[in-house]
């Protein structure tokens, strides 16, 4: 294998070990709300809900897609030997934020949750251990910023290719975000775990995490696009169907995916409700570039059929390769997200987002979106990626275990998260153990549902079992070989994609002027509001 390879199976190593930890933690979530089962040797439901929360939606997703955007940043652009130097740099400082902050959370010193802003308090070597891995993480970025611009010196004028040009719009993405959960790690979080300061303006801290949590969720959906735009259509024999809508989709995140996170606020008090207004339209705004892949997606699959020979309205669609994982993972996936989306619109909606405000129905939407679209898409992946960075070839064995293991997955993640949705309809909170809320009728109508939730757990549990056998089988276990990279072409009726879309200055000032614009009269408010002493600001809770 070629250096550039080892760096990228280094992340994706990490990545499935945190899914068999991850998934564990959820099983046995699943198991306590059912309220069969209490977790043994006096382990809190919040230390395994925050280790679930952690590891799956930071770890494990921040390792797979560092390591993929490496994979396809060698493919365009190349890495030379100063980048891979970097690359372990970042790596190394990135793995030990995460180990740091791991063991914080095992020796339960730090039950507060992945969105962990106050007043849940936590051990200062945590919020340490998270500002490292963030650290790491920007290396990563300005690599990839790198390496683009060390293509563009030896091709000026020439268009970038279109993967390194999404994997720098969603490092843009991870950048400008992190700066806000950053900002409440350095000045807030650590200050106030070591005792430095007494107090913590509460509201601040959550406003500064859900700007970056909100485009948190695009850093995991961004990647999964890209494999859709340039990879899926060589999978099925067809072509990408056109670079500009692509490239124009990946913009809109840029632009719109950060000014949002107020919809994660809607019930707060503090902020204006003007403003809320303002971020629900922008909300609204970022899901017009997933309805353009929507309809990329159609166009590319009916093209590809109709290559084939398929005619008539739908007939296209059997032409499609149903029995090669590659392409099935990541099918389901795009179908899970018709559900998923919907349900963020709903989300987002300020009157529906009062009936399902922190009911497990948000638990449902999420384990749609990232748990199944973007998973199921990272697996799909994996059966050729990874055998393509270790020298080997996928056999059609396992490619038939992976089928199995996409129809577990779907059969799991549809029983449980349906019955996630169902109950928060029906009121039940997420982020709760079990109970019967003193003998409450309506939590009665919960429990059906509950136990539901414990069967997909369990049916969710062996797929991952599967996967994680599957990957390690794909690391050590194939023939050797040379599985190919597919990357797609572009289909003939391509127009010439306007350069203006290169305009990194242009695309970065407009981001930033939105930003400015839904966030600073906000911030200004909820700064005079609160003074200290006042009660925005709290002691914590959590610790001793
Ligand atoms: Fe969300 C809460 C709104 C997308 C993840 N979201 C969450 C949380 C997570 C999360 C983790 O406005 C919980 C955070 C917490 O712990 O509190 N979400 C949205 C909206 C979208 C959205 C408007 N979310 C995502 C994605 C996620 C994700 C993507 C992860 C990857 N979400 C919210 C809101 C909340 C929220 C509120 C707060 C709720 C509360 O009160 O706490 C949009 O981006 C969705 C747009 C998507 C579409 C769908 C396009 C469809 C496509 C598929 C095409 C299919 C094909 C197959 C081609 C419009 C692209 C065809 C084949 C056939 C056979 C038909």
């Amino acid at each position: 294998p070629k250096p550039e390879s080892k760096i990228a199976m280094a992340h994706m190593y990490v990545a499935f070990i945190a899914l068999l930890v991850g998934g564990l933690m959820g099983l046995l979530q699943t198991f306590v709300r059912s309220g069969e089962f209490t977790l043994p040797f006096g382990i809190g439901y919040y230390q395994i809900l925050t280790v679930h929360g952690v590891v799956l939606g930071l770890v494990l997703t921040t390792f797979f897609i560092i390591g993929f955007q490496y994979a396809l940043m060698s493919k365009s652009v190349g890495m030379s030997k100063g980048h891979r130097k970097w690359a372990w740099i970042g790596y190394i400082v990135t793995l030990a934020g995460t180990i740091m902050a791991a063991t914080m959370i095992l020796l339960g010193e730090a039950n507060v949750l992945y969105t962990f802003y106050a007043p849940l308090q936590a051990h200062p070597l945590y919020y340490i251990g998270l500002a490292l891995f963030v650290v790491g993480t920007w290396i990563a970025c300005f690599i990839n910023f790198n390496q683009l611009y060390q293509w563009k010196k030896q091709d000026p004028g020439e268009k970038s290719p279109l993967m390194a040009f999404m994997v720098v719009i969603n490092m843009l993405i991870w950048f400008i975000s992190t700066l806000g959960v950053a900002s409440t790690v350095l000045f807030q979080f650590i200050p106030w775990s070591l005792g430095m300061v007494d107090e913590i303006n509460v509201l601040v801290s959550r406003t500064l995490f859900w700007y970056f949590g909100h485009p948190l969720v695009y850093f995991w959906l961004l990647p999964a696009y890209m494999a859709w735009y340039t990879i899926i259509p060589k999978i099925i024999g067809g072509k990408i169907f056109s670079d500009g809508l692509a490239r124009l989709a990946f913009l809109l995140f840029l632009l719109f995916s950060i000014p949002v996170g107020f919809h994660h606020q809607l019930t707060e008090p503090g902020i204006d409700p003007f403003w809320k207004y303002i971020q629900v339209i922008l909300t609204f705004m970022v899901a017009i570039p997933s309805l353009l892949t929507a309809f990329s997606m159609f166009a590319s699959f009916e093209m590809a059929g109709r290559a084939k020979g398929h005619k008539g309205l739908f007939k296209w669609f059997k032409g499609l390769p149903w029995k090669d994982v590659r392409f099935l993972a990541p099918f389901i996936g795009m179908v899970a997200f018709i559900p998923g989306g919907a349900g963020g619109l709903i989300n987002a909606s300020n009157q529906l987002n009062g009936v399902i405000h922190n009911t497990i129905w948000v638990t449902g939407h999420f384990h749609l979106t990232v748990a199944t679209t973007v998973m199921l898409t990272f697996f799909g992946l994996s059966y050729w990626l990874i055998p393509h960075l270790k020298g080997r070839t996928l056999t059609p064995k396992l490619n038939k275990l992976g089928l199995i293991q996409t129809w577990v997955w779907t059969i799991g993640m549809s029983i449980m998260s349906g019955s996630m949705h169902i109950q928060g309809l029906l009121g039940a909170p997420r982020r709760s153990a079990f109970s019967t809320y003193g003998g409450s009728e309506q939590a009665q109508e919960w429990v059906g549902y509950q136990i539901a939730q414990a069967v997909g757990g369990s049916i969710l549990f062996i797929g991952i079992i599967l996967m994680v056998y599957i990957f390690f089988k794909l690391s050590f276990g194939t023939p050797k070989g040379d599985q190919e990279f597919p990357v797609a072409e572009y289909a003939d009726v391509n127009e010439r994609t306007p350069m203006v879309f290169e305009n990194w200055k242009l695309w970065i000032g407009i981001a930033a002027v939105l930003i400015l614009f839904a966030y600073t009269i906000p911030f200004i408010d909820i700064i005079q509001n609160s003074p200290p002493g006042s009660p925005g600001f709290q002691f914590p809770i959590g610790r001793g």
